[in-house]
């Protein structure tokens, strides 16, 4: 197999360090671009996912699964810059907490390994990042996304989960447990992710709303996966995403209340 793609632009060249580089007929932008790739038995797929992803990224971190496929190797013929990192735990979204430990970038963006993300969109994402926005949020139910890979089933338990999430957080969100979103580095910091598994997104998307972050959602396409089995399981998974929501809930009422515990540890204040 050969090379589908090579970058075009290393940004770990220095003398493009704070140069442009155009990432379309209109736009240039200076911040490194990392892509991250959870993937575990993907190597069927990969060809489909590389030949998508722009030139102009700084870099390709793959989170390898254990794998016991040739997951890896296949992803260093097609991206020889590759970085593949070994997830220590597991779960996707402990192979997302350690992609984005590996990433120097400044944006970084979530790709999946499916081959259901169309690695083109990657511009909208960053063209919503550097007009302003914190937090670039895929969407297949915005006005121009689509999801061609979900059950009736899926539709349905993402949308009750999504409106507890609007209605419990105060966000506007039209879909939640997606996987292809990108964001500022620097947010990071101030979401501080701790979960193993698929409610990773869900998490991310409730913690940048907590953190007062700018969210933009991005109208995305969700096509199917091309080789190989899901290892998302509805029910099972549903049940993390509530977990997550109603456990930031109750974090957010506790945190609410400290202000006022404090005020009584200081004597400052009373109840009757
Ligand atoms: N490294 C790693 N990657 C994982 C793990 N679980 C899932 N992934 C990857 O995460 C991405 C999404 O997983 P999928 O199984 O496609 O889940 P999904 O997209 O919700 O389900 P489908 O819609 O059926 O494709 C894929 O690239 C998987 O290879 C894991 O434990 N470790
Ligand atoms: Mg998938």
């Amino acid at each position: 197999m050969s090379s589908v793609l090579r970058p075009a632009i290393s940004g770990q060249d220095p003398l493009m360090a704070n140069k442009y580089r155009p990432i379309s007929s209109h736009l240039a932008i200076t911040p490194p671009v990392s892509v991250v790739i959870p993937a575990m038995n993907e190597a069927e797929n990969l060809p489909y996912v590389f030949k998508t992803l722009p030139g102009w990224i700084h870099e390709v971190v793959l989170v390898d699964g254990n794998s016991t496929d040739n997951t890896v190797e296949v992803a260093r013929e097609l991206w020889p810059d590759v970085k593949v990192v070994e997830q220590r735990g597991k779960g996707k979204g402990d192979a997302l907490i350690t992609g984005f430990e590996a990433c120097t970038g400044d944006i970084i963006v979530m790709v999946d390994a499916d081959g259901s993300a169309d690695g083109n969109e990657i511009v909208s994402y960053v063209s919503a990042l550097v007009s302003g926005a914190d937090f670039a949020k895929g969407s297949r139910f915005a006005n121009g996304g689509g999801t061609s890979d979900m059950t009736p089933i899926r539709k349905l338990g993402n949308h009750v989960l999504c409106a507890a999430v609007n209605a419990k957080f105060g966000a506007r969100y039209t879909d939640l447990c997606y996987g292809y979103n990108a964001f500022w580095r620097h947010c990071l910091d101030k979401i501080d992710l701790d979960c193993t598994g698929f409610e990773v997104e869900t998490l991310m998307n409730i913690r940048v709303v907590k953190a007062g972050l700018k969210v933009q959602e991005i109208p995305s396409h969700e096509y199917l996966r091309i080789h190989g089995t899901s290892n998302l399981r509805a029910v099972r998974d549903g049940f993390r995403v509530l977990k997550v929501i109603l456990k930031e809930r109750s974090n957010r009422r506790a945190l609410r209340r400290r202000p006022h515990a404090a005020q009584l540890d200081s004597g400052q204040g009373e109840v009757s």
